[in-house]
């Protein structure tokens, strides 16, 4: 089953029919048995057509987050870890992203609050001040506050790789800023695990062609999901549960960099697409983007 967050009420959408109900979201997503709670719902909730749902989604589609922190997991992937090597080599920190892919701790890092989440079909920025930069598709876990993984989503966790290879330090400033953080665009609810078989696909696309294409399966995680929301929850309590990027997958090559204009599409088998606009964050006098 798959629930989406709109203005309208949530909708819960099954591979057959589509229905829409009234609650909250926070209450809804932290539910001890959120399955059987849908299967539920769906006896009482009003029926949507295929039109109605698509006339919701267009206009009234919000990211599948309430009062949720969201953080992300690090080289998690072979590929990220070389990407990373690469990048910090100069700067002599290429030792940290090999260490960190071999240890038994993983690499977590605190992501995002929800208001600088985008959702699907909204905007995610790059930063005025940094000279490379990526998306990173990453299957994201919602976590409950019972800490089991409960559901799962899209996410595209927006890097400045030019900020992070400069130094490790800089990793926060390379990571968390305006919209860097995407959403959407739905959260994923099945009766058991996620399959190991799934695929992520990521297309970049710019003045309508398309720049980036690549796929891979999640099986290819170095770590389990269960182990990094294990990490996470051993010293932080989330009332509200939390969302868990579980790393990239997918690196454009070293000469790519996002442009405002382009457009970042990232499937994920099950869940859906997640499509985000990019543009530059040009920080106004009060801290609030002007817009071009
Ligand atoms: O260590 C830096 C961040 C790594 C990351 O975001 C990823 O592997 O996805
Ligand atoms: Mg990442």
């Amino acid at each position: 089953m798959r629930i989406y967050n709109t203005a309208k009420g949530i909708i819960l959408q099954t591979d057959t029919e589509n229905y829409i109900f009234q609650d909250d979201w926070d209450r809804l997503i932290n539910a001890e048995a959120l399955y059987v709670e849908l299967d539920d719902k769906m006896k009482h909730a009003d029926r949507l057509s295929e039109q109605q749902m698509v006339t919701i989604c267009d206009q009234f589609l919000l990211p599948p987050i309430g009062n949720q922190e969201v953080w992300a997991a690090g080289v998690t992937y072979l590929r990220s870890r070389d990407a990373r090597m690469e990048e910090a080599k100069a700067a002599g920190g290429g030792d940290f992203y090999d260490k960190v892919y071999e240890a038994e701790r993983p690499e977590l890092f605190f992501k995002a609050l929800p208001h600088r989440v985008a959702g699907h079909n909204g905007a995610v920025y790059i930063r005025e001040d940094s000279t490379w930069n990526v998306p990173e598709p990453e299957l994201t876990l919602f976590i409950n506050s019972a800490g089991k993984i409960a559901g799962y989503t899209v996410g595209n966790d927006m890097s400045s790789r030019s900020i992070e290879g400069e130094n490790p330090l800089y990793l926060p400033q390379a990571k968390v800023y305006e919209k860097s953080a995407a959403l959407g665009p739905c959260l994923y609810i099945p009766s058991g695990p996620i399959s190991p078989d799934t695929t992520i696909t990521m297309s970049i696309h710019r003045d309508s062609q398309v720049c980036y294409k690549d796929s891979i399966k999640i099986n290819r995680m170095k770590r389990s999901l269960e182990e990094l929301a294990d990490y996470l929850c051993r010293a932080c309590y989330f009332p509200q549960g939390s969302f868990l990027m579980t790393g990239t997958c997918l690196v454009p090559d070293n000469d790519f960099t996002l442009r405002e204009g382009d457009r970042v599409e990232i499937s994920i088998e099950h869940i859906g697409t997640l499509i985000n606009k990019v543009k530059v964050w040009k920080p106004g006098h009060n801290g609030s983007r002007i817009d071009n």
